[in-house]
């Protein structure tokens, strides 16, 4: 087969185009990476993290779920003290079950730690007299190794000392990392770590911290008495329960979160696993803005999101209309037979037109006869 004149010229062209488009490109690229100095215009997008003076020093307040510590209002990095120690402790799981759990603190999740892009962390493990092993700390929020995992280690009656500096703000989920970590987990041992950006965040009503996690137990759900963790389920994946704050209806009742109809809400929610990813959801309400995986760029106008064993989010709404909202994973086995759920009561009057029931068998009578 023949080549026509006329093809090959387009052909030319087209090759021509071609070489000058990637030329162009080269151009930008040496543009960008003679500016910033570096290898090359990727490595340059890398920022290098700078130590600040730090000034004075702080005891940490820890909180437990669902409170969270309040804001920062240093505008300086300072050193902050955290005393964190691991605690084995019965507590229930659900209505007539009990679970030997594993804790930070004393509670599952374990306490909530907050701190400020900069500081110097000195942090103390130590693992309560009691304890039938030892324990140690991986926060994801540091750079080293292990996350402090190998420096944290702890016998029973022990305690242990390390220092980091939290170079990258962001929201960072913490575990205990002693062999075989998979049980450390299983049986409670997680909670988060908050690092504010330099600059603060923004004001809101109020902050919850909330923390997926699932129990893997000899006996089926709601099986009563003492449970215990069982492996293979473990291995299986195949969790037993799956809940909110450590245990069946723990954001519930007289645990519910509470709001009012125009106030804001943010809350930092973790998944300590150890197996699943959760589907977060709040039934009746819409996020409106998501820091996906606990990172710095925030997603704007989402139902569920994703969040990552061992990772975290965080979701802001304001709330606008009165009633119960609902925390789920909505991987919904999960909250109707598995224990995922909680309720936010939003209180107040309806405003507006957001939301009203007219008529049908689910509209209460407001006859009055
Ligand atoms: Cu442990």
């Amino acid at each position: 087969m023949t080549t026509s004149p006329a093809t090959t010229v387009k052909r030319l062209a087209v090759a021509a185009t071609a070489i000058a488009l990637v030329t162009a490109v080269a151009v930008v690229a040496t543009r960008d990476t003679a500016a910033a100095g570096g290898v090359s215009s990727v490595a340059a997008s890398i920022p290098v993290r700078t130590m600040p003076e730090v000034r004075g020093s702080e005891v940490a307040v820890l909180t437990a779920a669902p409170n969270v510590p309040p804001p920062i209002t240093r505008d300086y990095a300072t050193k902050v003290v955290v005393n964190l120690e691991s605690v084995e402790k019965t507590m229930k799981l659900a209505d007539g079950v009990d679970y030997t759990f594993w804790t930070f603190g004393g509670t599952v999740p374990g306490s909530f730690i907050r701190i400020r892009e900069g500081d110097e962390v000195e942090f103390t493990m130590a693992n309560h007299h009691t304890s039938t092993v030892p324990h140690n700390i991986d926060l994801h929020a540091v750079t080293g190794p292990g996350g402090g995992a190998k420096a944290s280690l702890t016998m029973p009656g022990g305690e242990s000392v390390f220092t980091f500096t939290a170079l990258n703000p962001g929201l960072y989920v913490y575990h205990c990392a002693v062999s075989p970590v998979p049980a450390h987990i299983a049986n409670g041992m997680y909670g988060l770590i908050l690092v504010e950006p330099k600059e603060g965040l923004p004001k809101v009503d109020h902050e919850f911290y909330v923390m997926q996690s699932e129990f893997y137990t000899t006996g089926k759900y709601g099986e009563k008495g003492l449970q215990t963790l069982d492996m293979e389920k473990g291995i299986a994946e195949q969790p037993t329960y799956v809940v909110f704050n450590g245990a069946v209806g723990a954001l519930t009742g007289d645990g519910a979160l509470q709001a009012k109809v125009g106030e804001t809400v943010r809350m930092f929610v973790g998944n300590g696993g150890p197996n699943l990813t959760s589907s977060f959801h709040v039934i009746g309400e819409i996020f409106d803005n998501v820091y996906t995986e606990g990172g710095s760029v925030a997603q704007h106008n989402v139902q569920t999101t994703s969040i990552p064993a061992g990772g975290a989010t965080v979701v802001e709404f304001r709330v606008e209309a009165p009633g119960e909202l609902v925390l789920v994973d909505h991987s919904i086995f999960r909250a109707f037979n598995k224990g995922a759920l909680g309720i936010l009561n939003v209180s107040g009057k309806e405003q507006g037109k957001v939301f009203a029931a007219i008529k049908g068998i689910g509209v209460a009578d407001k006859g009055g006869h």
